[in-house]
């Protein structure tokens, strides 16, 4: 399928260690993703489900083991231990390799390598990069088809071109003693093993797509962000883009594919998603930031996503979807999970392939961190901006966590360096997207942390100097949300959802300059009475007891701030110790 001497080299050397009994390439037609589907579903790895209720969609289930990222177990391996950073697994590189390449030794013996030349962003982009990626899952194949742009049309694009990602996964007999997934930004290469999870496996999404091309961004003057992007529409027609960086499970799904409250629907605004997860974002000819969205699909939570949730990213998943760890229903051959609506089925079995009725055991059906993967063109409210190779133009970053206290509903910064310190000190509860307890309160820089390539003291200087390289008037606005405030009883707060759309319209307002706000210690708070209510399930006091400011518990956040910075050493920026400085003065 190629002359690339490289790519050659590459799949040539990797099949001589693995020893693999045959060799498919993948080239993007249908026929042979049928042929492999066929396969899979003859093997036990995929199960078909209701062709008239759900076209095109499998059940697949995980081994009990191997349900979420590993953060302990994922590895950068640069040649210098000081350029991973305080705040990353390091392995020396000669060690690990050494180690990979023990496993990896005919671990494909009696299985097919398959060879995936993928884009992460449409294909022939300027803001695009190719990988390959050599893998023993027709899973991972399937998936990486509704992910990623896959195919000869890649490799052609690719030409001669030694500039491409070598990924390289083997699930070997998923022993999660023998668990690794490194990356070498250095060489460009990513090393995954004994792991069959998504996270783990569809290595164009967080290994390349965040860890490898955070280090690229930073060489090459962009950025690889954790970031959804939106477009809000006005009556006007005017359509403002937004990236914003939750962590896992924090709602960035859920707010790319937001519908809004039905005045604001009447009134003619309209939300259209372009990501949901990622966002590589460049300066473009007019000086100003643009996003694409690297994927292709979406690969997201699926408890919790349900007609009044997230109706857009429900219908999403009714074709052509892949459906991991969720409640098979033998009645009809579709699928449920915890939130999808209140009736299990009666003759369930859940994710780990257990009769299952959510009375016969007081287990979950579906793993908390099951997954649905769609294609992207599948999202109603997806943008006509989804293929634009040039992106979309940002006016907004928007940070946020889960903070059951503290942190306001939303606030904005005051300027771009205020700005990056409000990302660099974002934290928030662990979710069950990565294995280890949940509900953990922890620093989550820029909701970064699982996912930048390099030092991340570098990482803040970088995000610094992309601010000092974009003219002022050009720049994107900051903001901080936080959804998730409890009350006593340990409820939500604040109705979030759709309900969010009340938040992004002052954050525009905010953009255009055309609403007020208070000054506060932390930067800008609305004044509650903009912050449009109407038919909103919230008083006018609740809302504003979320608005806030509380200076005696961010004089305290601000002495966590210190420690975390203390990591750092030599390599925080300055501007970012003395915005800290800075909040210790204004809350005293
Ligand atoms: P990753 O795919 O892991 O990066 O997650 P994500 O950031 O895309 O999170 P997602 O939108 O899938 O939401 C995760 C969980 O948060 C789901 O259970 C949602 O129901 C819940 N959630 C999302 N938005 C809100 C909100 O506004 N309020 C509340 N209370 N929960 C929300
Ligand atoms: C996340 O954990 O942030 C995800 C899912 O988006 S995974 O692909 O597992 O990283
Ligand atoms: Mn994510």
């Amino acid at each position: 399928m190629t002359n690339n001497k490289k790519v050659l080299e590459y799949v040539e050397s990797t099949a001589k260690l693995v020893n693999p009994d045959n060799i498919v390439w993948i080239d993007g037609s249908e026929a042979q993703y049928q042929a492999l589907t066929e396969q899979s579903l003859a093997n036990g790895e995929l199960i078909k489900l209701n062709e008239k209720l759900l076209p095109g969609c499998y059940l697949h289930r995980t081994a009990v083991n191997d349900v979420a990222r590993v953060e302990g177990r994922t590895f950068i391996c640069s040649r210098d231990q000081d350029n991973a950073g305080p705040t990353n697994n390091w392995w020396n590189p000669a060690e690990a390799y050494e180690k990979l390449n023990s496993i990896l030794k005919d671990s494909y013996k009696g299985r097919t390598m398959y060879v995936i030349p993928f884009s992460m962003g449409p294909v022939g982009s300027p803001l695009s990069k190719i990988g390959i990626e050599l893998t023993d899952s027709i899973y991972v194949v399937l998936n990486m088809k509704i992910m990623t742009r896959v195919g000869a049309n890649v490799l052609e694009a690719l030409g001669d071109s030694n500039d491409f990602v070598r990924g390289t996964h083997a699930k070997v007999n998923i022993d999660e003693n023998e668990r690794y997934i490194c990356h070498f930004p250095e060489d460009n290469t990513i090393i995954s093993t004994n792991s069959g999870y998504g996270g783990n496996v569809l290595l164009g999404k967080k290994c390349f797509a965040l860890r490898i091309a955070s280090f690229q961004g930073r060489q090459e003057g962009w950025m690889a962000e954790h970031m959804l992007i939106l477009g809000v529409e006005k009556p006007d027609g005017q359509i403002f883009y937004v990236g914003a960086a939750f962590p896992s499970a924090c709602g960035k799904t859920n707010l790319a594919m937001l519908i809004p409250p039905n005045a604001y629907t009447e009134a003619g605004y309209k939300v259209w998603c372009v990501g949901d997860d990622i966002a590589w974002i460049k300066p473009g000819p007019d000086g100003r930031l643009y996003a694409i969205n690297p994927e292709n699909g979406f690969f997201g939570v699926a408890p919790g996503t349900s007609m009044k949730s997230n109706p857009n990213a429900l219908l999403a998943t009714q074709s052509n979807t892949i459906f991991t760890n969720v409640v098979y229903n033998k009645d009809n051959s579709t699928v449920w999970w915890e939130g999808m609506d209140k009736n299990p089925p009666a003759n369930g079995v859940d994710w780990k392939g257990n009769d299952w009725n959510g009375t016969t055991s007081s287990e979950k059906g579906a793993q908390p961190n099951s997954r649905f993967t769609s294609p992207a063109l599948n999202c109603a409210c997806i943008s006509s901006e989804f293929e634009a190779p040039a992106g979309v133009p940002i006016s907004a970053f928007i940070f946020g966590g889960r903070r059951a206290k503290t942190t306001p509903l939303v606030y904005q910064a005051r300027d771009w360096n205020h700005g990056v310190f409000v990302g660099s000190i974002m934290s928030s509860e662990t979710t069950a997207a990565a294995i280890g307890a949940t509900g953990v309160l922890r620093r989550d820089p820029m909701a970064m942390l699982p996912f930048c390539g390099y030092h991340m003291g570098d990482y803040f200087a970088h995000w610094i100097e992309m601010g000092a390289n974009t003219p002022v008037d050009k720049q994107p606005k900051f903001f901080n949300v936080n959804w998730f405030r409890l009350d006593e009883n340990g409820n939500f707060i604040w109705p979030g959802f759709g309900d969010n759309m009340r938040v992004l319209d002052w954050i525009i307002k905010r953009v255009e300059g055309t609403v007020d706000a208070k000054e506060t210690a932390i930067g800008y708070v609305p004044n509650a009475t903009d912050l449009d209510i109407t038919d909103c399930d919230i008083d006018m006091p609740t809302l504003e007891s979320i608005l806030a400011v509380d200076n005696a518990a961010w004089a305290a956040e601000a002495e966590g701030i210190k420690e975390f910075y203390g990591k750092f050493g030599d390599r925080l920026p300055v501007e970012l110790a003395n915005e800290c400085e800075n909040l210790v003065a204004k809350t005293k």
